[in-house]
């Protein structure tokens, strides 16, 4: 027994993605937990709907968005920021599912948790532009991402510029972007359809789990 396991995880060996830093773990997630975790999502939405942000220019995302934790990341006319409160119902955001906590303890090497998980929704032609994520107080915490439902391409390089390169990201697969990667970009290319069937119509589902807010007791190290 060599598996790595924490809360029936099993951790699979990690992909080559040649960024330092940059880690994908293919299928982390077997079919009943991708399953499992969807229901959770499910309850998440119920909560605090998808909506459509803006882009601080005006543009509206082609991805729409809700978020569970104690923080939320939204976008608008005012900038990109992190909030309490989810920007149309006024109600706080749900709690973050206990199995994507498990995950962050078992991957992130960050001794806090998580503080926001922005849920992103691709349908049909939905994609994310090249960007950074740098709206958080603390880069020594990584960002974890789980994919669900379609698989996606996404694209990656280092933060200083110069090319990048794409992976595909399948249902159940994890990925970090922390360390020497942690202000890498990357983004979406598109989505493509028919790869799960997860999601009965169809599309793909992003998690990402952040620490907004660094941890005020001096437990993150
Ligand atoms: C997505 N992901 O997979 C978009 N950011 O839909 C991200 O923007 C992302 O996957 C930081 C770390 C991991 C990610
Ligand atoms: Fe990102």
């Amino acid at each position: 027994m060599s598996e790595d396991t924490v809360s029936n995880l099993i951790v699979p060996p990690a992909l080559n993605t040649g960024l330092e830093g940059f880690v994908v773990w293919p299928g982390l997630l077997d079919a009943n937990q991708q399953i499992a975790l969807l229901d959770d999502i499910r309850a998440v939405v119920r909560a605090a709907p998808l909506y459509r942000p803006v882009t601080p220019g005006g543009k509206a995302f082609s991805v729409r968005m809700t978020n569970c934790g104690p923080l939320g990341w939204v976008s608008d006319r005012k900038g990109y920021r992190y909030q309490p409160a989810h920007p149309e119902t006024n109600e706080p955001w749900p709690p973050i599912p206990p199995v994507l906590l498990s995950i962050w303890n078992e991957l992130s090497g960050y001794s806090a948790p998580p503080d926001a998980c922005l849920v992103n929704f691709y349908e049909d032609t939905a994609k994310m532009g090249l960007h950074q994520d740098k709206d958080e107080a603390d880069f020594t915490a990584p960002v974890l991402s789980v994919s669900l439902g379609d698989t996606a391409v996404f694209r990656y390089g280092a933060a200083e510029g110069g090319p990048t390169r794409s992976v595909r990201l399948a249902s159940g697969d994890v990925c970090i972007l922390s360390g020497p990667a942690r202000l890498a970009r990357h983004g979406i290319d598109r989505v493509i359809s028919g790869t799960s069937r997860l999601l009965p119509s169809g599309g793909r589902i992003n998690l990402t789990l952040r620490r907004a807010v660094a941890p005020s007791d001096g437990t993150s190290t």
